[in-house]
């Protein structure tokens, strides 16, 4: 691989592909791949990319903000070049509390531990154990504002369904699903309820106009994730992801950000895949598991990435979604659903990242 290292993200997150870059080309070899993913995961938390990574981004409808994050070693067992390596090792937290450095947390679950992935609270205790810095506030005053908005806008949009809330922001309680096509008086009750709006209600029933969908919570200006693709010089691949998951989620949501398969995925052997997008659904379909499978079997990144993400268009012609392709050779593509995607690219043959924009 003459392009070799290579470093590949979603979005035009060009300071953490540059934070990458320094790591994988560094002098005698340069640093690992794995290295390299959590530097450029790290400088996008620091950062805070899009405001949608690390610290101060997508506040739950309690206007808390948790992390998602996972890292995976792609290294086969037949190039092991350390001896504590184990083959296709993964790290990740989900829905983490407490602590700013996601990746770093997702890194130390799989350094330090048999374990693949830590949830809430725990992972907060497990990762300041191991030494990253916390207890700390994850709000800060752009997330609470955005939260006080939502809040005077009656907690609209948001992500629940079939429920009436007893308040303009719940609490909410079910509806009966039997009764939703059978009786209109269930229909009266939502509505007199709440003065008219509630979601589930008029997304699933086509007379009346779809109103807040929580694809609007994701959307093209909402990028929320950085996924990550590196080819260290050796060939070795790591992958990450990092996320603030989605706005005004429910307490305990955890997006496909933490999910091997979903949000990243690499293997040596192969190539890897990073993703971003509507996670409640892509997490159904192992998006970025499928494309390197797919890859092993012969496609090409491009028919492997535009493969994968049709698959989810045919059974959620509205999803919102994209992600990033690359081979062991460096070979890279990009495919996406109901947005235009971006993605970035660095490896030696250029001069700096790339952005690469990517139709629907
Ligand atoms: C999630 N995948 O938690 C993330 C959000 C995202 O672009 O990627 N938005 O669903």
């Amino acid at each position: 691989g003459a392009v070799f290292p290579v470093v590949v993200s979603t979005w035009p997150f060009r300071e953490a592909v540059r934070a990458a870059w320094e790591v994988v080309s560094a002098g005698d070899g340069g640093g690992s791949a794995v290295d390299a993913v959590v530097a450029g995961c790290s400088a996008c938390e620091e950062l805070r990319c899009d405001g949608t990574v690390g610290p101060g981004g997508s506040p739950d409808e309690n206007g808390e903000t948790t992390l998602d994050a996972l890292v995976m070693n792609g290294v086969t067992a037949v190039l092991l070049t350390r001896n504590w390596q184990e083959t296709m090792e993964i790290g990740a937290v989900a829905a983490m509390r407490y602590v700013k450095d996601g990746i770093k947390a997702a890194r130390l679950v799989m350094e330090y531990s048999e374990h693949t992935l830590l949830v809430g609270e725990k992972a907060s205790a497990f990762a300041i154990s191991m030494g990253l810095p916390g207890p700390t506030n994850l709000s800060l005053a752009e997330s609470i504002e955005k939260w006080e908005k939502w809040r005077q806008n009656n907690c609209q949009p948001n992500f629940r369904k079939n429920v009436v809330p007893s308040g303009k922001c719940g609490p909410y309680r079910p509806i009966s699903l039997a009764s939703v096509t059978a009786d209109d008086s269930v229909k009266r009750e939502v509505e007199e309820s709440q003065g008219g709006l509630c979601q589930g209600w008029y997304q699933s029933d086509n007379s009346l106009e779809p109103t807040m969908s929580h694809l609007k919570v994701v959307n093209r200006h909402n990028h929320d994730t950085i996924s990550m693709a590196v080819i260290d010089k050796m060939g070795h691949i790591a992958v990450g992801t990092s996320t603030n998951g989605a706005t005004f989620k429910i307490p305990g949501r955890v997006g496909d950000g933490p999910i091997p398969g979903s949000s990243s995925y690499g293997d040596d052997d192969v190539g890897a895949c990073g993703a971003t997008g509507d996670g409640d659904i892509m997490m159904r379909f192992l998006p970025c598991y499928q494309v390197v499978e797919s890859m092993r079997r012969g496609m090409e990144p491009r028919d492997a990435a535009m493969d994968a993400i049709s698959r989810i268009a045919r059974k959620y012609p509205d999803f919102v979604g994209a992600l990033f392709a690359v081979n062991n050779e460096g070979v890279h593509a990009g495919a996406c659903h109901g947005w235009t995607f971006q993605y970035s690219v660095r490896n030696s043959s250029m001069q700096d990242v790339e952005v690469i924009t990517v139709y629907p």
